[in-house]
């Protein structure tokens, strides 16, 4: 049984410093941690909370078709980023935008997702498979500058790893999303490029609990992890045609939901 996040959630708890922060919460904070998850061996779907998976799936989906518009979330009963948007549903030109049509000095768009699945197929040992969203001439246009800000794939043996840089981490709240989204990812890069998968390497920078998530945390840490579930990834023709009933979790055991409010 796999307890990194939760040793980690009981570090910061133990070990963080008392910070505040731009939403005024106030949090216990840790610079600069690491998780690894095999994902040959089962998939990082915390188990000590339930991790609502649908949300999760529609946000990577969303994120995708170069989505910027929460209205396709609402449509499908998400609300996690509501708290960001504007009147019109805008968040600007955040993830979907910079994955799938960054814009160059010179006028035009480059998908980054595409051309990494391109990359995995003709040079796979190449150390260039990098998307970023972190555009720093865009940033002040963003309603919220990205938090999963980098991330780099890497082929060995076969196998499929990605490494993700957070630069700002909710443990409670936005970690299991972020972690559970990056490995159904690494999933679908794998399938669409043929390869096993392999690692899904998580770095934290600012890795923080906020203050009124503490009775929560409390209450995680008091429960006993269960095996990660597996994941059955029907095959799409390509990585953007996945849709929600492609993703098929076995034996997803968890303990109750713990409800906590978000900081905006
Ligand atoms: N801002 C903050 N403060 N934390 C974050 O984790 C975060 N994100 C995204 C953008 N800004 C953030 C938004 N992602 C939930 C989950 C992910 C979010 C925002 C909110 C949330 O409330 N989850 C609840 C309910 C889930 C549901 O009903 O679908 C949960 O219990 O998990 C990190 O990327």
């Amino acid at each position: 049984v796999d307890r990194q996040y939760e040793d980690l959630l009981a570090r910061i708890m133990s070990e963080g410093v008392f910070k505040g922060d731009r939403t005024g919460t106030g949090t216990r904070s840790l610079f600069g941690a690491q998780l690894r998850y095999d994902l040959s061996r089962g998939f990082p779907l915390i188990t000590t909370k339930r991790v609502h998976l649908k949300s999760v799936i529609g946000e990577l989906l969303w994120f995708l078709r170069g989505d910027s518009n929460v209205r396709w979330l609402q449509d499908n009963g998400i609300r996690i980023w509501n708290e960001w948007a504007d009147e019109d549903g805008e968040l600007g030109p955040v993830y979907g935008v910079q994955w799938r049509r960054w814009p160059t000095a010179s006028g035009e768009e480059i998908d980054q997702i595409a051309k990494v699945v391109e990359t995995l197929k003709s040079d796979p040992d190449s150390r260039r498979m990098v998307v970023s969203a972190w555009n720093v001439g865009a940033l002040p246009d963003m309603t919220l500058e990205p938090c999963h800000a980098f991330f780099q794939l890497y082929v060995a043996n076969g196998r499929l790893s990605l490494q993700l840089y957070q630069r700002s981490a909710d443990m409670f709240l936005g970690v299991p999303f972020n972690i559970a989204s990056y490995s159904l990812l690494t999933h679908m890069f794998a399938q669409q490029a043929g390869l096993e998968v392999g690692d899904f390497i998580w770095t934290g920078g600012d890795c923080h609990i906020y203050s009124n998530h503490v009775d929560q945390v409390t209450e995680q840490l008091s429960r006993e992890p269960y095996p990660f579930p597996r994941l059955d990834l029907r095959r799409a023709g390509s990585i953007f045609d996945y849709g929600f009933d492609d993703v098929v979790m076995d034996g997803y055991r968890h303990h109750p939901t713990i409800k906590a409010p978000v900081a905006v």
